[in-house]
């Protein structure tokens, strides 16, 4: 998906030019894949532009950083403030926001100690991840040929940048095999998630959703859409989820900051019901909380100014 420039990007304490946010090519973490990142989105709403869960996504960065043994130089209520001006700057309604800390320029080899971190945050309009009608026609999944990294190889509670070498090669996959995203399972065949979205399953009148012991990242919109199923009167869960549950799914969804809500229509071809019922209350309850227009939400939803 192409990047549309804004003027802005912070690096480093500073705002800098779009242009000149740039870094040497022997950067440590771009040898050796030992970054963290997230993902986040603004919204409008009506008080201006305001960022979903920006706290939740700066205190996952710092966890992501912590199991990497990394220092980041920057506190959360920092890296907020920081992300909040970036898309204050932008001039932009609404956007995706990119917050990455890495080891830069200076050291070479595999120990990260002696590494400086470097921190930028950049933000750009970004549309539909699965495509505009992902929630409505539903996204093709194929099970993907490649395991889901282990908890003893990549840690997957860790928003790494390596760690997405696995869901780039089930990505490509599935998308050259005509289908629009990955299932992932892990290591002992049970369902993890997709290349870069959580899982969501209905069977029994209940919503699963596998946990991160099945080698998921903890989604914060599966968190809010856990919490968005139970006032609306649904069951939900983490839970371990074979092929077979998915194969024979009363519904099925998935979510993630930029995938939103997207429903799923088959599984390696075995249709599922799409959009559900539980999918499209669940998609209409989180597009209002996500512009601030649910009371109960309002907490998620952090203005900029
Ligand atoms: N699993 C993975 C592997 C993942 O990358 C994401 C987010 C999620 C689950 C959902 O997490 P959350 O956004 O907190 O609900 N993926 C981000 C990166 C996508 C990309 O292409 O880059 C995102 O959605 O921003």
């Amino acid at each position: 998906m192409p990047i549309t420039p804004t003027e802005k990007i912070w690096m480093n304490g500073e705002l800098i030019a779009w242009d000149d946010a740039k870094i040497h090519v022997l950067t440590h973490s771009l040898h050796y894949g030992m970054g963290v990142f997230e993902g986040v989105r603004a919204y409008e709403t009506a008080q201006g532009p305001a960022i979903f869960r920006l706290t939740e996504h700066m205190e996952r960065l710092h966890n992501s950083a912590r199991i990497l043994l990394m220092d980041l130089p920057y506190t959360v209520e920092e890296l907020v403030e920081a992300t909040k001006l970036v898309v204050r700057e932008s001039g932009l309604p609404s956007c995706y926001i990119r917050p990455i800390a890495y080891y830069g320029y200076g050291e070479m080899g595999l120990n990260t100690l002696p590494c400086s971190v470097d921190v930028a945050i950049a933000c750009w309009p970004w549309g539909a991840y699965l495509g505009e009608d992902s929630l409505t026609k539903g996204v093709r999944l194929k099970t993907s040929s490649w395991t889901r990294h282990d908890h003893n190889t990549m840690p997957p509670a860790s928003k790494t940048t390596g760690n997405y070498v696995n869901s780039s090669l089930a990505k490509v996959e599935a998308l050259k095999a005509g289908y629009d995203e990955a299932l992932m399972l892990n290591r002992n065949g049970l369902v993890s998630e997709c290349t870069g979205e959580n899982i969501f399953v209905a069977r029994h009148g209940k919503l699963l959703s596998p946990p991160l012991a099945a080698g998921a990242l903890e989604g914060i919109t599966q968190s809010s859409v856990m919490t968005i199923a139970r006032d609306l009167g649904f069951v939900t869960e983490l839970a371990d989820l074979t092929r077979s549950d998915v194969y024979i799914a009363d519904e099925m969804f998935l979510c993630g900051t930029a995938a939103e809500v997207s429903a799923v229509n088959s599984v390696d071809d075995r249709p599922i019901p799409c959009p559900g019922p539980m999918t499209t209350a669940i998609a209409t309850e989180y597009h209002k909380a996500i512009r601030g227009q649910t009371d109960r939400y309002k907490d998620w939803v952090e203005h900029v100014s």
